[in-house]
């Protein structure tokens, strides 16, 4: 089922479960701000996925209601993501899926970070 973008957070959502530590993941990075672990689906040789600790349905909730601290905090925390997992050279796609025609599955903001290959089907 795809993410109602007007429908009030879900406090059960898994991704909230992860946070709460209630579902074990891989923690691959961590601070006040961000969470990332690895895609339980992995669609390239490296899927992460980075998520702010603040209660955000999709990037359009968190764009219009997030602190500047917290919107500067998941920049940064991508962008260390990336540095630790030794992809500063040769480069990685993110990507937030957002809402129903997006096909957004979890209601809680999330950006995936796909790496270690030449990445296909590069829609833009
Ligand atoms: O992507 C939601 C993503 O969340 C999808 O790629 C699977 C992933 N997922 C779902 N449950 C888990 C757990 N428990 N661990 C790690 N990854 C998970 P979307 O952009 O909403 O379609």
């Amino acid at each position: 089922m795809t993410v109602d973008l007007q429908a009030p957070y879900d406090v059960n959502n898994i991704f909230a479960r992860i946070l709460r530590r209630e579902i074990p993941v891989e923690i691959i990075y961590e601070d006040d701000y961000a969470l990332a672990f690895p895609d339980i689906a992995p669609q390239a040789p490296i899927h992460v996925l980075i998520i702010p600790k603040g209660a955000y349905v999709s990037s359009a909730d968190f764009g219009a209601s997030a602190s500047d601290a917290e919107i500067a905090g998941l920049a940064r925390a991508i962008t260390k993501v990336a540095e630790n997992l030794g992809l500063s050279h040769s480069g990685y796609r993110l990507i937030s899926n957002t809402g129903p025609d997006a096909g957004q599955e979890v209601p809680h903001y999330h950006v995936h970070l796909l790496a270690g290959a030449k990445l296909s089907a590069k829609l833009i």
